[in-house]
């Protein structure tokens, strides 16, 4: 069977109206990829697979939702959409849009977005204004917007995204045969923890496929849901969960505390690391991405989770090519020699 995205693949159990009018860049189908070696370095005696959502067509798990929230607004005869954005909601809301031929505006936090997210919603053609303020001020006010004009809000508030989105926690189940026994994700503004966590349940009541606990994770400077109240100036190296007042904190709580997994925080430095060690893996994902896994290393290290023999999933949400300034300001700039073939062999030699 030719795959033919999220929607195609998983409409009967999908809660979506009869008018959706299927926009698709066949997004999903992501790989889910097995890294022993990554396992063996946190501990070992453990199955450990990344779901690379990097791999979707705008490169992060956005799509998902996207196709979604797209298709139930061109359905309905919406001309135009709008959210907020810390990048990668911008980059996917342009895209879909522009494939239905919608108007697209996206509003970000000025200074704040990867340089790959903000060119791509350039390209794909959304109308891009940076607000001088944080991801939490332009949700709000997009949110208004939304009330007084007739324009789609498709951030996760819409509950179609959240509708697209489950379709991953499917497709683990697809592959793995059942659920696995943790899965790991970073947290931002709480739309994909309430996903996975729908996705599950309702795979588990129709194909007995258990449940996974799930560790959400978050980075310290911007962490409201460990914390337990907003965060007013939340900052974070990873700026696609630089969120302090996550819309879905709710039902995000909801979902480690039925799972009877948990939400906790790392540092900066701890999703750097995670993401150089997921590179050296060749997998190269954005430092939000990596944030679900410095979290699992986290809770390993401090004797908070004992893996042996189980099954774990990490969702890496997004692709590494979108933020390539953190790496060139944490990696060694690569040399420039003349093209000389004795200093390359002695360059060459002295790498070794
Ligand atoms: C790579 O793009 O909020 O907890 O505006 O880009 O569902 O918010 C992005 C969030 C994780 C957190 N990983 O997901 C946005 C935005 C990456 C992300 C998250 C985001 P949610």
């Amino acid at each position: 069977m030719a795959f033919t995205g999220v929607i195609a693949r998983y409409r009967p159990l999908l809660d979506v109206p009869s008018h959706i009018y299927p926009v698709t860049l066949l997004e999903g189908d992501t790989p889910l990829i097995p890294v022993p070696r990554l396992a063996e370095e946190l501990g070992g005696h453990f199955d450990l697979y990344v779901k690379f959502e990097g791999m979707n067509p705008t490169g992060s798990f956005k799509d998902r939702g996207m196709t979604v929230a797209i298709s139930e607004a061109v359905g309905r005869g919406v001309q135009a959409v709008i959210c907020a954005s810390t990048g990668n909601t911008a980059a996917s809301a342009a895209a879909y849009a522009a494939r239905a031929g919608l108007r697209a505006i996206v509003i970000i936090p000025e200074g704040k977005v990867a340089a790959g997210k903000l060119a791509g919603a350039v390209a794909y053609g959304a109308e891009v204004i940076q607000i001088q303020g944080s991801f939490d001020d332009a949700l709000s006010l997009v949110v208004s917007i939304s009330e007084h004009h007739p324009i789609a809000l498709v951030n996760s508030l819409n509950p179609y995204r959240l509708e697209g989105q489950k379709t991953a926690a499917f497709e683990i189940v697809d592959t793995l045969g059942k659920a696995p026994d943790w899965l790991c994700l970073p947290v931002g503004n709480a739309g994909n923890i309430t996903s996975y966590w729908m996705g599950f349940q309702q795979y588990h009541g129709i194909k007995h496929s258990g449940l996974p606990q799930i560790l959400g994770v978050q980075a310290q400077g911007s962490a409201p849901l460990v914390l337990g109240h907003p965060v007013e100036h939340p900052e974070t190296v990873a700026t696609a969960i630089r969120i302090g007042r996550p819309a879905r904190g709710e039902q995000a709580m909801m979902a480690s505390e039925q799972s009877h997994g948990r939400i906790i925080a790392v540092s900066d430095d701890e999703i750097l690391v995670m993401q150089r060690r997921l590179a050296r893996n060749g997998i190269w994902v954005e430092p939000a991405s990596a944030a679900g896994l410095a979290g699992l290393a986290h809770e390993v290290k401090a004797g908070q989770l004992d893996l042996k023999g189980l099954q774990v999933v990490a969702v890496c949400t997004g692709h590494g090519m979108k933020d390539p300034d953190i790496i060139s300001q944490s990696m060694p700039h690569p040399k420039i020699i003349p093209p000389d073939y004795s200093i390359l062999e002695k360059v060459i030699e002295g790498d070794k």
